[in-house]
């Protein structure tokens, strides 16, 4: 088989075609893995993985991560469900790298469209290298020293998740289970020794070591400037695309202009290590 690569901006992204995933073996994982460091997204169509298989090709990559508020498929639980039917899902359209809330986030996400709206519901990713190398000398060298905090509360606030009783407690658990961590504010590649911006808007409550005011002011330029249209990819989706994702230096935003139709995905989410800075 033929692997056809189509790079989708300068940034990040490319469609990937003659590769059947339900078919891995170690020789396409690798190959798979090389193109994610490369470019960042990787967009499969006309894929149809079950719960199993998907779950399978994640494990190629590492140890899967339980989410733990998300529903997911009650006969593989490594695979967590997006349904706007289940769950208000208005938390994903916003800025966000998946999961930053542990000490070790996620390596990447892989997202299965199972059902899709008849227009709408695209999915943007933003390239945090690109972002980083196109800012400023000193202002690079200014957040290359910085850490900040990142908190599950930000993108699991109550009033969306805890409609019923179930819920609530569950909401309360994760938040026990998981009290906020800190993160390098530029996070260097582990494989690629590339450095990005490792804040954002859904987790990042604030930068360590400097006023609350100046806080405040560096994250929102930072969330302005690393989601840039000149740093994103968008993807149109069709059922069976399979899209995956290098979670350690990419964000992504779902976009919330599709309701009332339904729109459903399943991801896995692959465990990475603990970010490390400049
Ligand atoms: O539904 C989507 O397109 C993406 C949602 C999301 O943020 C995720 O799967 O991590
Ligand atoms: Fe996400």
């Amino acid at each position: 088989m033929t692997i056809n690569v189509t790079p989708l901006t300068r940034s990040l992204g490319a469609k990937v075609q003659g590769l059947d995933l339900t078919l891995f073996t170690p020789d396409t994982v690798q190959q798979v893995y090389d193109l994610l460091l490369q470019y960042q997204v990787l967009f499969f169509r006309g894929q149809k993985l079950s719960p199993a298989t998907h779950a399978a090709l994640a494990a190629q990559f590492g140890d899967l991560h339980i989410h733990p508020i998300y529903p997911k498929v009650e006969t593989q639980p490594e695979i967590l469900i997006l349904d706007t039917a289940l769950n208000d899902l208005r938390d994903n359209a916003l800025w966000h790298t998946d999961v930053t809330f542990i000490e070790q986030p996620p390596l990447g996400s892989i997202l299965n469209a199972i059902q899709v709206p008849e227009y709408g519901g695209d999915t943007l990713w933003a390239s945090s290298s690109a972002a980083y190398d196109a800012l400023s000398p000193p202002l690079q060298q200014l957040i290359d020293g910085l850490y900040a905090e990142h908190d599950i509360q930000l993108s699991f606030p109550d009033e969306r998740f805890s409609s019923t009783a179930e819920d609530q407690q569950k909401l309360i658990n994760a938040r026990q289970e998981h009290p906020p961590v800190i993160h390098p504010v530029v996070r260097v590649h582990p494989d690629t020794g590339k450095k990005g911006l490792f804040v954002t808007p859904g987790f990042t409550r604030r930068i360590l070591g400097v006023n609350a005011s100046e806080s405040r002011a560096l994250l929102d330029l930072l969330f302005a400037h690393s989601t840039r249209p000149e740093f994103c990819v968008r993807w149109q989706w069709q059922a069976n695309d399979i899209v995956f994702w290098d979670n350690r230096i990419t964000q992504h935003y779902a976009c919330d202009d599709y309701r009332p139709q339904r729109r459903i995905m399943h991801r896995a989410t692959i465990l990475g290590d603990r970010p490390v800075g400049p």
